[in-house]
């Protein structure tokens, strides 16, 4: 008999990185609400008390920490200090992330770097922490937080499409490798989502039109809107539950259809 327990987080510590708002912190609460103890991390302390408050604001007790993703010492003793505090992560989301929209031509390397360096060595690094700790408690969930990006291209996004690209494959690799220890490595490819990080591209020009990215979206979306980070949660609390134990290396996209259509016929 199917029982909707499988779906219930009770129990979990989850720690979601980046989660002071957006995205992340719009996952995050869905996971709490669902039963898990949330863990997050900000690179900045006054952010961080921010997250902390929001967080409270919904009844949500989380445990933050001033923490950069792509700093492999701090991250252990991150871990280690959860796993003290809270105790050992089953649920890892990897959402910190940034972007860059420069032309290829024009970027320089360092920028380039800095983008791949957070956005696909900062989930190898939390994933190399936490694995452990899954290995011995007998489970895990790595949730990576992917992109349009890991699949198509688009003017000014090189070094972003390259990071996110790669997370996918990484994804497939840490099911592939770890799969045996009872850890599901899954990855959400959003769409288009409505959070700070694309704010530029759905800004209002002088005239009070929309941004012509902001209607290039939406024609280009058959859902015909920005996704926002509560379009994630469900999603979400799937692959962090036991309800998708035997989903491993997958990417779920939640993009309103993004990459099912071929695009607007013209008029
Ligand atoms: P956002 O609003 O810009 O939030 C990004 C979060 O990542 C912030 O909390 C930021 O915290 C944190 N962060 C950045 N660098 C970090 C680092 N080195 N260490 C720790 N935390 C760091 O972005 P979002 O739109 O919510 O995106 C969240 C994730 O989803 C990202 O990976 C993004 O690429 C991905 N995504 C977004 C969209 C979209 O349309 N919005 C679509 C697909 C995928 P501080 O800067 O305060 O430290
Ligand atoms: C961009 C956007 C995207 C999205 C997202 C799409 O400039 O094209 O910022 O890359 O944020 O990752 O899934």
């Amino acid at each position: 008999m199917f029982d909707p327990k499988v779906f219930s987080l009770e129990g979990k510590v989850a720690l979601v990185t980046g989660a002071t708002y957006g995205i992340g912190f719009g996952i995050a609460t869905a996971l709490a609400k669902c039963g898990a103890t949330i863990c997050f991390n900000d690179r900045h302390q006054e952010k961080l008390d921010q997250g902390i408050a929001a967080y409270k604001e919904l009844g949500i007790e989380a445990h933050g920490y001033v923490c950069d993703v792509t700093d492999e010492e701090a991250v252990a003793r991150m871990v280690a200090q959860i796993e003290k505090e809270v105790g050992i992560i089953d649920i890892l989301v990897n959402n910190a992330g940034i972007i860059k929209r420069v032309p290829m031509i024009e970027m320089s390397a360092a920028d380039f770097r800095q983008v791949v360096d957070i956005d696909l060595n900062g989930p190898f690094i939390m994933s190399k922490a936490v694995i452990p700790g899954m290995i011995k408690k007998g489970h895990g969930k790595i949730i990576n937080i992917c992109s349009m990006m890991s699949e198509l291209g688009r003017e000014t996004v090189s070094a972003y499409a390259a990071a996110k690209g790669g997370l996918k494959m990484l994804t497939k690799n840490i099911c592939s490798e770890y799969g045996k220890y009872n850890i599901q490595c899954n990855g959400i490819g959003p769409g288009y989502i409505a959070t700070p990080q694309t704010a530029p591209l759905r800004e209002r020009q002088a005239d009070g039109s929309r941004h012509p990215f902001d209607s290039f979206i939406v024609a280009k979306t058959p859902a015909e809107r920005w996704g926002d980070p509560e379009d994630l949660q469900g999603p979400a609390v799937f692959l962090a539950s036991d309800a998708s134990n035997f989903v491993n290396g997958h990417i779920l996209y939640v993009d309103g259809g993004i990459l099912a259509y071929i695009g607007r016929q013209p008029e």
